[in-house]
């Protein structure tokens, strides 16, 4: 990667902090498409026998980082860590990783009202139970995701994620409108090529559209997070999946890039302090790579 590649353009950042997304065309090239959906549907067609599914069920896979290093490598993609790092710091790690297939739906489902709580994905904003803390009712940046869409989402009702521009910044949900709240002149159908990347703040509303299109609609998710909030999917990833990791994977996938286990920092019994939140350099490796990204 060239240096200097860190920098997120000033259109990248005014859509991000404005609109809470914006689009990489092309951020994955046929092959790493061919490979990846190779593996999505590998596990898909596991599933679907293991857990009998049928034939219009949506089927959707957590911490897939650790369920091939196909997933594993898509963490730290040359062509995306660099903006994440630019809009999150460098003191991140995964909150949690999934692939999502959704198959053609019947054509009634695009009866139901886009979003409505009552419909089959209503709008929602990522975030645990019990939420999270609100200043004045808006979310703060606590996370972002990015989405590898690998099959074609260009048709409207193809099963595309539908994002309200600006949503992160304001809170229909307080006043109980709910999805009645969402203005539907905001509503973008995320209509995408395969290869497409979608960098977003979890805090939008967001639902997805029915798919009508002749084929399964597959993708990918990746959410970051600072390193001192808990993941999701994992305490701890598995020795064996951290085992052939760079310090750099170490550090996403919750550890400490050194690959050492003092946690608690150099004196735990009487000053014990996380490095999580106070780390040392070799902690974080990601922090020399963007020093060096941008000389
Ligand atoms: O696109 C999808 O299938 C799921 C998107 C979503 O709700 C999420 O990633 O939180």
């Amino acid at each position: 990667m060239a240096n200097g590649a860190i920098k997120l353009t000033d259109e990248q950042r005014k859509a991000f902090d404005e609109d809470g997304f914006f689009l990489v065309e092309g951020a994955l090239g046929d092959a790493e498409i061919d490979d990846l959906l190779a593996v999505v549907d590998k596990f898909y067609v596991h599933y679907v026998a293991e857990r009998e599914l049928g034939p219009q069920e949506a089927f959707q896979m957590r911490n897939i980082v650790a369920a091939h290093p196909r997933f594993k490598q898509l963490m730290d993609h040359p062509a995306i860590l660099p903006l994440v790092v630019d809009l999150m710091g460098c003191n991140i790690q995964l909150r949690t990783s999934h692939m999502d297939v959704r198959p053609p739906m019947a054509a009634e489902c695009a009866e139901q009202t886009l979003g409505a709580q009552d419909s089959f994905f209503p709008w929602h904003a990522d975030g645990p139970d019990f939420g999270w803390p609100e200043v004045d009712g808006v979310l703060p940046f606590m996370e972002m995701k990015v989405g590898y869409y690998l099959t074609d989402l260009t048709a409207h009702n193809s099963g595309a994620i539908c994002v309200v521009r600006g949503s992160h910044r304001a809170s229909p949900w307080r006043d109980g409108t709910r999805e009645s709240g969402v203005d539907a002149e905001r509503v973008v159908e995320v209509n995408v090529a395969p290869g497409t990347a979608l960098v977003w703040r979890t805090a939008l509303y967001h639902c997805l559209t029915p798919n009508l299109a002749d084929h399964p609609r597959k993708c990918l998710y990746y959410g970051y997070q600072h390193r001192w909030i808990r993941p999701s999917d994992f305490d701890h990833q598995a020795p064996t999946v951290l085992a052939d990791c760079t310090p750099i994977q170490r550090q996403l996938l919750g550890e400490l890039g050194t690959g050492n286990d003092n946690y608690a920092g150099d004196d735990p019994e009487v000053l014990p302090v996380s490095r999580y939140w106070r780390p040392k350099d070799e902690d974080i490796p990601l922090k020399a790579w963007a020093q060096e990204q941008v000389q």
